[in-house]
């Protein structure tokens, strides 16, 4: 069993997007362990996007995912974090395979829906973030 970051970003909360990810997640059998609607602080934005400081989009990209409640939730099963990066799609929309998130609700690259780590050890760094111990319910 593996777990890994999920984040509905502010752009998919507000087009009302939530449900139809989260569906996705529980439809392919994977389990919400953890979830909660916040507002990310710029301090927290810039710990957890930490490896792109520097990059020309840091500071929009911070920008955007403190623009308003993003849906931040831990998701549990098999493989979770590469399986979930294949549900999601390339960061790139318009690369993402044809069925996948960002393919289906995503057009540019800034705002992509949907944020998911990248691996085992980015997912245990995002959930320590956003997550308390307590709050992930197996
Ligand atoms: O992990 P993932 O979200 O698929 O992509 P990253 O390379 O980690 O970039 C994080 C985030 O930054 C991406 O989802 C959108 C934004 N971004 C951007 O706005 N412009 C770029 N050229 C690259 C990334
Ligand atoms: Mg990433």
């Amino acid at each position: 069993m593996e777990r890994t970051y999920i984040m509905v970003k502010p752009d998919g909360v507000r087009r009302g997007l939530t449900g139809e990810i989260i569906s996705r997640i529980e439809r392919k059998g994977f389990k919400i362990v953890a979830m909660k609607k916040m507002l990310i602080s710029q301090q927290t934005a810039e710990t957890h996007y930490g490896e792109h400081k520097g990059k020309p989009f840091f500071e929009g990209l911070v920008r955007f995912i403190t623009s308003g409640p993003v849906v931040a939730m831990v998701v549990e099963g098999p493989q979770a974090v590469s399986e979930m990066r294949r549900l999601m799609g390339a960061t790139r929309p318009w690369e993402a395979a044809p069925g996948t998130i960002r393919a289906d609700y995503a057009t540019t690259v800034d705002e992509n829906v949907i944020h998911g780590s990248d691996s085992p050890e980015s997912a245990a760094r995002e959930i320590g973030i956003f997550f308390k111990p307590e709050e992930i319910i197996g």
